[in-house]
């Protein structure tokens, strides 16, 4: 008998549509401010993209994604909740969802559980992995939209930015190390994303354009022959 797969699926970018609600949150809250529309995004951090286009407008981005309702209100990606299903009742496949909560957790937390229970339901709330650091997790496969999966968190923003983000993080020197894992188990499968679909990736690293990919392929080309 063939070995379990074990495949980790991200939330952010993946199940739910953050950059979505991001963008028209900010327009709802921010209607006179500039703002990047989605086919301007480059980057993983919104944050430091709208810090780019104005100092002052990160912690006004950053605003609403750290607002209670936020995470809760994200609508799905489209096909990420039947793919879902369906990976959870194929044979010999554990299925989980990994994802990293904000720094600021307050609404986060709870709001990606509930997130969860809504839209995939108890079932899938138990197989819920909430890490700042996926590299210390094992499994076959990881599909995530992030570029580079690190350890805890992106930096480049703290760097930028003020002194007191910056002495908060000399603090905690494992916030600049590259995952406390440098080997992962996983291959990472780049999930598109607006702010990643101009990245060209080395070989031999694939993408999954969407949740009509063909991810079950992938899924399948991980299994012991
Ligand atoms: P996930 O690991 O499910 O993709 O950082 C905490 C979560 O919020 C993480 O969830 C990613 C998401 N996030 C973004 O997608 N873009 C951002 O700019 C920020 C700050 C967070």
């Amino acid at each position: 008998a063939a070995a379990p797969l074990r495949v980790l699926v991200d939330m952010d970018g993946v199940l739910a549509d953050f950059e979505g609600a991001l963008l028209r949150a900010f327009a709802c809250r921010f209607p006179g401010e500039p703002r990047v529309e989605l086919a301007q995004r480059r980057g993983f951090s919104v944050r430091e993209q709208y810090h780019g286009l104005r100092r002052d407008l990160a912690e006004k981005v950053a605003s609403i994604y750290e607002s209670p309702g936020f995470f809760l209100g994200l609508d799905t990606i489209p096909g990420a909740i039947e793919a879902m299903r369906e990976m959870m009742l194929m044979p010999d496949t554990q299925v989980f969802i990994c994802t990293s909560p904000l720094r600021k957790y307050e609404h986060c937390v709870l709001e990606k559980y509930k997130w969860v229970e809504k839209h995939l339901g108890p079932e899938f709330v138990e197989r819920i992995i909430l890490t700042r650091d996926k590299t210390v997790v094992s499994a076959d496969l990881l599909f995530d939209d992030k570029d580079s999966i690190r350890g805890l968190g992106s930096f480049g923003i703290a760097f930028r930015e003020s002194g007191r983000e910056r002495a908060a993080n000399c603090s905690f020197p494992l916030l600049l190390s590259p995952g406390a894992e440098p080997n992962p188990s996983w291959e990472h499968i780049l999930f598109t994303c607006c702010h990643n679909k101009h990245i060209e990736l080395e070989p031999p690293r694939r993408r999954l354009l969407s949740w009509a990919d063909d991810w079950r392929a992938i899924v399948e080309s991980k299994r012991r022959k």
